[in-house]
């Protein structure tokens, strides 16, 4: 979708497609009651809910339902809203929608005009595009719509409500009004040249800085939770044959999803699984045992395990403790180790699994975690790993749902409010530079509210969500 500020009326169907015993149709526009005296026969009060019958061109009922008609601005976009509640059937919506064109094109009897000129489908995400462009909500609102439809925890879930409630919104705020407050100080002591260290100095600018950087750490950190929530991270589990792999994925998954088998190269292609972890999504894939083979198809099977690892954001490295003192394991161990180091970023941890414990002599070595994904000893350990390497801390006050998008433009926040507080610190005070980074920092805050940015953006965004959104 190109992002255009039409005010074109629109119509979509605004439940899932599909049977169900509701659905809705959804019309937003200026002007909407000649539309609503050809659909329902009557105007309807305003916000109250009227049980009718849906009138077709010659008055024959095409489904009866509940017709709601939302004036601007009170509603949804802002605009004039009327909500069809019909039955949920793909036919019966389809004809109500086409109902809804048809009587738009009609003349209005008492005009001769057009009852609703230019009445079109919408887009996805045109509803909620007209809500922010109408100051209904922001950007970052918007956004949460479509992760709460979207969100696959509970956890998201909550959290996509929490912004979508404006909390994440208001914290941007909060932090804008202290930015603001500091720009002025400074665009301020840039008029008065000579006595501008005194003041700036009286104003404790330096402290004001300090704060806000705090403030937007404790932003920043609960944004990268709530990013982690929605995107979740994956985890690859590799390591030789017969180590016990496809058992803990099992095992973390609770359903016997990958063969278990005592022959060695069981597994060929990767099986994956996303499990919840406090409402945290770890995507799991389990591979093919990691060794030089020359059967075809186990070495397709290897290659691609390689692919899954360097994809990865964490690896589970599964060791066999009862064969982990035999020397040609220990090696083979290494060179897989080597091959870890190679491919992945230092950024990517990678756990030492020691698997088989029940059956182990041995006591683990002292890096790493021993379980048995046999007999599940060990794995509530793993899986509290397994958030730590994600990056999941619990937050006290409540995470609220953010995307990359937000994590990113607080980073560049960050950035900029560095700079300038190294600008503030400079023997000279470059204050036209702090000045600078102080209004570079305050764009970058205003992208994740929307409050301007580039149409180009808004369109990306907008253009992902659902039809009827
Ligand atoms: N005693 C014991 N045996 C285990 C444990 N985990 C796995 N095994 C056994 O080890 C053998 C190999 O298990 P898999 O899960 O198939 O191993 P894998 O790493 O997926 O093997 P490939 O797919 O061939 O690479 C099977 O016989 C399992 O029953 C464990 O914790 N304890
Ligand atoms: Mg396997």
């Amino acid at each position: 979708m190109t992002f255009a500020r039409t005010t074109d009326p629109i119509v979509a169907i605004a439940t899932a497609s599909g049977r169900g015993a509701v659905g809705i149709v959804r019309v937003s526009g200026a002007r909407l009651a000649p539309l609503i005296e050809a659909v329902c026969g009557r105007a309807l009060k305003p916000r109250e809910a009227t049980y009718l019958p849906f009138r077709d061109a010659v008055g024959e009922p095409v489904d009866h339902g509940l017709a709601i008609h939302f004036p601007s601005p009170n509603s949804f976009t802002g605009e004039d809203v009327l909500e069809l509640q019909a039955h949920g059937g793909t036919v019966v919506l389809q004809l109500l929608l086409a109902r809804c064109l048809e009587a738009a094109a009609e003349a209005d009897p008492v005009t001769g005009r057009p009852r609703l000129p230019g009445l079109r489908v919408a887009e996805p995400g045109e509803f909620s595009q007209r809500a922010f462009l109408n100051g209904k909500i922001d950007l970052a609102q918007a956004e949460a719509i479509a992760d709460l439809i979207d969100a696959s925890t509970e956890a998201a879930a909550r959290s996509a409500g929490r912004s979508l409630s404006g909390a994440f919104s208001r914290e941007i705020h909060t932090l804008r009004d202290a930015l603001i407050h500091l720009r002025m100080l400074v665009e301020a002591t840039l008029d008065f040249p000579e006595e501008e260290i005194d003041f700036l100095q009286k104003a404790d600018a330096a402290g004001q800085l300090t704060k806000l950087q705090s403030q937007l750490a404790a932003v920043q950190q609960r944004a990268r939770q709530g990013a982690l929530l929605r995107e979740g991270i994956k985890v690859v589990i590799a390591g030789q044959p017969n180590a016990g792999k496809s058992s803990l994925l099992n095992a973390l998954a609770g359903a016997e999803l990958a063969i278990v088998s005592a022959v060695a190269g069981t597994t060929r292609d990767v099986v994956s699984q996303t499990i919840q972890i406090h409402g945290v999504p770890l995507h799991v894939a389990d591979t093919a045992g990691l060794r030089d083979s020359s059967d075809e198809v186990e070495q397709i099977g290897v290659a691609r395990a390689w692919g899954q690892i360097e994809s990865a954001d964490a690896v589970l490295f599964l060791h066999d403790l009862t064969r982990a003192e035999q020397p040609d394991y220990a090696a083979a161990d290494a060179q897989i180790l080597r091959g870890l180091q190679g491919k992945l970023p230092a950024s990517v941890p990678v756990l030492d699994v020691w698997n088989k414990q029940d059956a182990a002599p041995t006591a683990a070595p002292a890096r790493g975690i021993a379980l048995s994904a046999k007999t599940g000893l060990g794995i509530e350990a793993l899986r509290d790993q397994l958030l730590a390497m994600a990056g999941w801390q619990s937050v006290p006050e409540g995470v609220y749902l953010a995307r990359a998008r937000h994590v990113q433009a607080l980073g560049k926040v960050e950035t900029h409010l560095a700079l300038a507080a190294s600008h503030l610190a400079a023997q000279a005070q470059l204050l036209d530079l702090l000045a600078e980074e102080l209004r570079l920092a305050q764009n970058a805050l205003n992208e994740i509210t929307g409050e301007f940015g580039a149409d180009d953006l808004l369109g990306v965004i907008f253009s992902r969500f659902c039809i009827g959104k």
